[in-house]
């Protein structure tokens, strides 16, 4: 099954590359950003662009990997429905077609005959993405497809990827909010049991080609089934034992009680804030937080799958807050880690999908603990 891995390398890469295309080209760069003015028509084609480039990117993933795994199809799972409602009302259906002409010709009824950013959206969705770098040679891993489902994220953080505020990114240090926020997630789980087994992040805007060449990305990816455990990323070095609490990374919407219980766990200055449920799962991944902690239910099944599997490869994961709150401390155990195969019959929608009961990202089991009964009184 690395034949897998390296087609969700290869899907994510031409996920950035779409990404990047709807900034840098001019034609699609003004649907993108064009400030929501004028009659109702023209504010709902606007927004209804943003969805477009989600929904393109999501319907790419689905169809190169239906392609070479067509065992898989029917479990390709995402945060868009490829129905779209064009600004004169009309219902189109985006797919991937055989050839790029077509796609074109289809995005274009979507587009409402914009022919010029139809044509480099198909472009962009047809081209083979530069070869992805990735050690994935001799690894062997015991899973076939018929046994896997498939949550992707087109692009999480989306509001920063609109916003698109450029940031240098210092190394070791997270940084709040910004372009690098926007990240495409493609996770893979076992249909059977729910567990996260394989995933693939990439980051379309992690830095500016010192060349001029526009920006570049950078990629991250983890598979953890039976004795398999392995990560692009290597564990950072734990810090010193017991000086401070963990570090933790929060929304900036989160509770005031959390902020405050937290605040006395880590002290004040190992609080942080970012945007993006992506973007802090792989702050924790990437050892610039210790732990995430959402006390709501706005993240999704597609927000945290990839990351999830990124976890538990290096010995970490993401457990369900409110489950972990109602256990007796002490235990660790692998019941309230979140899964992906099963939605919440008692929900509707999107809803369905969410991961309702909050959410804890770590990468130490030790700090998991200590977060879940710094929480106890307060939730
Ligand atoms: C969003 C996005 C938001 C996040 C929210 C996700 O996904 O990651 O940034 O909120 O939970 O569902 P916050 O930044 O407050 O953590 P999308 O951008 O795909 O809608
Ligand atoms: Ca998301
Ligand atoms: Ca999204």
């Amino acid at each position: 099954m690395a034949d897998l891995l390296r087609l969700l390398l290869r899907v994510a890469e031409k996920a950035a590359n779409v990404a990047r295309v709807c900034r840098q080209e001019a034609p699609l760069f003004q649907l993108l950003v064009q400030e929501k003015t004028g009659e109702d028509k023209n504010k709902k084609f606007v927004q209804d662009f943003k969805t477009l480039a989600d929904v393109v990117i999501q319907e790419m993933i689905r169809h190169d990997v239906g392609a070479r795994f067509p065992e898989m199809v029917g479990f390709i799972h995402g945060e868009e429905s490829n129905k779209f409602e064009n600004g004169l009302g009309e219902s189109v259906t985006v797919t991937v077609c055989s050839t790029e002409a077509d796609t074109a010709k289809l995005l274009a009824t979507v587009l409402d005959g914009d022919h010029t950013a139809a044509s480099l959206l198909a472009q962009a969705i047809h081209q083979d993405p530069a070869t992805i770098e990735a050690s994935t040679d001799g690894l062997a891993v015991p899973l076939s497809p018929a046994e896997l489902g498939i949550w992707i994220d087109p692009i999480d953080a989306t509001s920063q990827y609109i916003k698109g505020r450029e940031e240098v990114l210092e190394e070791g240090h997270l940084s709040p909010s910004g372009l690098h926020c926007a990240l495409v997630l493609i996770g893979a789980y076992l249909r059977s049991t729910g567990e996260p087994v394989m995933g693939v992040i990439n980051q379309p805007f992690n830095h500016k080609d010192p060349a001029g060449g526009g920006w570049r990305g950078k990629h991250y990816w983890g598979v953890c089934c039976g004795s398999v455990n392995v990560c692009s990323v290597s564990l950072p070095k734990a810090g010193p034992e017991g000086e401070h609490g963990p570090s933790v990374v929060l929304s900036s919407s989160e509770k005031q009680v959390v902020k405050e219980a937290l605040t006395s766990l880590c002290g004040p200055d190992r609080l942080m804030y970012a945007s993006g449920a992506g973007y802090k799962i792989l702050c924790v991944i990437l050892g610039l937080a210790d732990a995430y902690v959402l006390s709501e239910g706005s993240t999704f099944k597609w927000d945290s799958c990839a990351p999830h599997a990124l976890l538990r490869a290096l010995g970490g994961g993401v457990v369900d807050l409110t489950q972990s709150l109602q256990h007796i401390s002490g235990a660790r155990d692998h019941q309230t880690e979140l899964t992906y195969h099963q939605a919440s019959t008692d929900c509707k929608g999107a809803n369905r999908w969410a991961n309702g009961g909050g959410l804890v990202a770590y990468r130490d089991c030790s700090h998991l603990r200590s977060i879940v009964s710094a929480l106890k009184g307060p939730l």
